[in-house]
């Protein structure tokens, strides 16, 4: 019977610990007051509720001679690779050690102390459906609100390296980036991306990889961007998780509908006008597309596709709040006055 006070104290160290790991990602990691609040008040009441039993925990608490402690050092079953791994794994072993308690405090007639157990336990399982849901709200909130979104075209940059042009475009306040180099070789695409990761994140720009999945995962990018040839989505989500951003080229109102209803966190829509920079599209889908999108499709947007200086008033005027360019951009002789000007000509066409 003593050995039960063993268990016991283990468990409401190992709830109270895995909450608390809960807690400081909702309030560190994700920025979330409620779910913080909800994890402390879940926490305190565990402690709280074997407070009398305490000092017996502790004259029975023998960590030292615990014959589970190599074995769990020695195991690498514990392994994280995500925080969405984290916070599963976490939700586990409060779960779990709140059912060891449960069942312990039967063993010692403790029936109602066990019912309290046992509503911390169901109070769990809600906790952590919305933990996840809040995880994806989170993941949104990366998406920039902002109204120029650059993507690089190293052919087109007048002889500089993208390096130098995301230099630039960060320099002049661009939010969000996307690595897009079809011709390149793996490692080179790598190297670059590397090093973009390292700008953007000291920035904090928002950088997101066009279809390396594979890269955007390495170097830890924001987000990937693919197109509709390309792995589907779900399983694009598989491989990235949660956290990462999934973009998707959209150029029809099925395709829209498609990507929204696969978990896309923004489409592209275009091309808009005719453009020669992405081979392989279509003809300009036009502003009516556009004007669908912006009337039906409520998560984020940005249109895409022969855009200028000279035309981005009409975007804006059909719908686009963030519009993507490449070549207006990097072609450009003065990126950071390019990019000044259209600001100027998207504010006043929102003004008009
Ligand atoms: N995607 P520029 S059009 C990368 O319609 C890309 O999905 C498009 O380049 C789409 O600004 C495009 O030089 C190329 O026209 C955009």
């Amino acid at each position: 019977m003593e050995n039960v006070f063993r268990i016991l104290d283990a468990n409401v160290n190992r709830v109270a610990e895995g909450l608390r790991v809960l807690e400081d990602l909702a309030r560190f990691y994700y920025n979330d007051a409620l779910l913080t609040e909800e994890i402390k008040e879940i926490r305190h009441g565990v402690r709280k509720s074997v407070n009398h039993m305490y000092s017996c925990f502790v004259q029975h608490r023998d960590s030292v001679g615990d014959v589970g402690l190599s074995v769990s050092q020695q195991n690498t079953l514990d392994n994280k690779n995500s925080i969405r791994e984290l916070i599963i794994g976490n939700f586990k072993r409060v779960q779990e050690g709140i059912r060891v308690i449960e069942e312990n405090l039967k063993i010692l007639g403790q029936y109602d102390l066990s019912k309290t157990f046992e509503a911390y336990r169901y109070d769990c399982y809600s906790l952590e459906k919305n933990y996840l849901a809040g995880i994806s709200k989170a993941v949104k909130r990366k998406l920039p609100d902002t109204d120029l979104y650059c993507l690089t075209g190293e052919e087109y940059s007048l002889g500089r390296s993208n390096i130098e042009v995301v230099r630039q475009m960060i320099e002049a306040g661009i939010k969000i980036i996307q690595y897009r180099e079809k011709e390149k070789k793996a490692l080179y695409k790598y190297e670059e991306c590397k090093k973009i990761r390292e700008m953007t994140r000291d920035a904090g720009v928002t950088f997101i990889v066009n279809d390396d999945i594979d890269i955007a995962i390495l170097v830890d990018a924001d987000g990937v961007h693919i197109g509709q040839e390309d792995i589907p989505i779900e399983e694009v989500r598989k491989l990235v998780g949660e956290e990462m951003i999934i973009g998707v080229s959209t150029h029809s109102p099925e395709q829209a509908q498609d990507a929204v209803a696969r978990g896309a966190d923004y489409i592209g829509v275009g091309p808009i006008y005719k453009t020669y920079t992405k081979k392989d599209v279509g003809e300009p889908v036009g502003l009516e597309y556009l004007e669908y999108v912006a009337k039906n499709v409520s998560i984020p947007f940005v249109a895409i596709g022969g855009i200028k200086e000279h035309n981005v008033a009409e975007v804006v005027k059909h719908g686009a709040r963030c519009v993507a360019m490449v070549t207006e951009i990097v072609g450009a002789k003065d990126i950071a006055k390019k990019i000044e000007d259209i600001r100027k000509a998207m504010r006043a066409a929102r003004e008009e």
